[in-house]
């Protein structure tokens, strides 16, 4: 069966946890990290001391997009989520790879609204990163305004990264422009089980 380490308020160990619900795969879930640390058995299996790290079929496995293509290609392969044609694969994976530039984008917001008391919150880092995401919006806005999904004509892999920080971007309370296709994309994730399950949950 597969194993995730990871607690799920991570938003990378939320992909993983979220396609494993989409693929239908059993799977066991042990909270790594944050709060709850790192043993030393979990950074022989990790050796960069993040999360997620996951186990299947004897394969160890870190890096979540990586981990997000494993699974689809070895569980999916033919479906929507891991297309057997390259081109129609592409067009969803760039948002994958994308959304590591998103995420920093929207770091200083996350940080300091979640993890941090007020007292010692940076405003002005706030704002910057509120308009920085904004302005990443903004590019998937265009992109959803051409197509339903992210992934292209379907939900598929591409959707997920940029769908577990979509998220905490509607969440969190900070100054959002109006971005219709942005919305109804998020809408509609809402309404996939594995989302509201592993996704949107508290994010502290
Ligand atoms: N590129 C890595 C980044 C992993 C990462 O930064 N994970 C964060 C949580 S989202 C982490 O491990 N933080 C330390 C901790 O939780 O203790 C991936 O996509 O898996």
């Amino acid at each position: 069966m597969l194993t995730i380490w990871g607690r799920l308020n991570s938003h990378n160990v939320k992909k993983v946890a979220w396609l494993a619900q989409e693929i239908g795969m059993p799977h066991v879930r042990h909270d790594v990290g944050g709060q709850f640390g790192m043993s030393d058995a979990y950074l022989a299996l990790n050796p960069n001391a993040l999360i997620p790290t996951i186990e299947d079929d004897g394969l160890v496995l870190w890096e979540s997009n990586a981990i997000l293509r494993y699974l689809a290609a070895r569980y999916a392969a033919g479906t929507a989520l891991w297309p057997d044609d390259a081109a129609a694969r592409a067009v969803g994976d760039k948002w994958m790879d994308w959304q590591f530039g998103y995420a920093e984008a929207q770091r200083d917001c996350f940080i300091n609204l979640v993890r941090r008391p007020p007292e010692t919150r940076d405003l002005q880092a706030i704002a910057a990163s509120a308009a920085a995401s904004a302005a990443q919006m903004a590019i998937v806005e265009r992109a959803l305004q051409r197509s339903p999904w992210l992934s292209g004509d379907n939900f598929g892999l591409g959707d997920i990264p940029m769908g577990v920080y979509a998220y905490t971007w509607f969440t969190l309370a900070i100054d959002r422009p109006a971005l219709p296709a942005v919305t109804a994309w998020y809408e509609r994730l809402t309404q996939r089980p594995g989302y509201a399950s592993q996704v949107m949950i508290p994010l502290t």
